[in-house]
């Protein structure tokens, strides 16, 4: 399986399929940091890793990478921090420890000067955001386009500036994985994000998921970096004799 570049995305550094765990930085990010530079940043798992500034991710200095399929689990600080950039932010599964004081799922800032060409046109779409202080949100001129996330189980869901929407067909219920405590975020067949997401389809979704299962299935893309398998495949019949 190789990566994919999501739509908006130029040729990119890739960045794809590691397993980056309990890493930690004094600044910014102890998962990743993309700073000054255009990455496709893909079906990674990042987990249990610390800073101040952007934990799982942190992006800086016009950066207009593609964030897609990865799992951003229980990190300690921001799961993605993003800085005066324009990322697309596509089908994650970012998950705090929902006993945090001030961490946030994806938080934005853009600064008003010296330089109007890290313009924050951030899309955010398809993710799962749950387990933080702060959902999504930002200051600052940020201009992201916002829809079909489920954003669930954080103190206050949003904190955006007022011109900004938070998406009309984004949800907020427990999307239901299959074992949390041993790490495993794929979905559970009841979950409420299986087939919840921008029925667009693909593009803006990558044609597959984290785990390369071609996406999407069941007719419409699901919610997350994982696309639900289990309803689609064939499954013979037993017959007695
Ligand atoms: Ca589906």
């Amino acid at each position: 399986m190789s990566p994919t570049t999501a739509p908006g995305a130029t040729a990119a550094v890739p960045c794809y399929g590691n397993h980056v765990a309990n890493n930690s930085a004094g600044s910014d990010s102890g998962g990743a940091l993309l700073w000054y530079c255009d990455a496709a940043v893909e079906a990674n798992r990042f987990l249990h890793n610390a800073a101040p500034n952007g934990a799982g991710l942190a992006l800086g200095n016009g950066c207009a990478s593609s964030l897609v399929n990865n799992w951003i689990i229980q990190s300690s600080g921001d799961g993605i921090y993003v800085s005066s950039s324009s990322p697309h932010i596509l089908n994650n599964t970012i998950v705090g420890s929902a006993s945090q004081g001030t961490e946030r799922g994806i938080w934005m800032y853009a600064s008003t000067a010296p330089s109007p060409g890290y313009a924050m046109i951030n899309e955010i779409t398809n993710n799962i955001v749950m387990g933080f202080s702060k959902g999504i949100g930002g200051t600052g001129p940020v201009t992201p386009t916002l829809d079909y996330n489920d954003v669930w189980n954080n103190t206050t869901a949003y904190e955006l500036p007022a011109h900004v929407a938070t998406g009309a067909h984004s949800i907020s219920a427990d999307p239901r994985f299959v074992s949390p405590e041993s790490a495993n975020y794929h979905l559970l067949a009841d979950s409420p994000c299986i087939n919840a997401g921008d029925p667009a389809g693909v593009p803006p979704a990558p044609p597959a998921d984290i785990d390369g299962d071609p996406r999407p299935l069941g007719g419409r893309v699901d919610i997350g970096a994982d696309e639900f398998a289990g309803f689609w495949q064939v499954v013979l019949p037993l017959v007695r004799r």
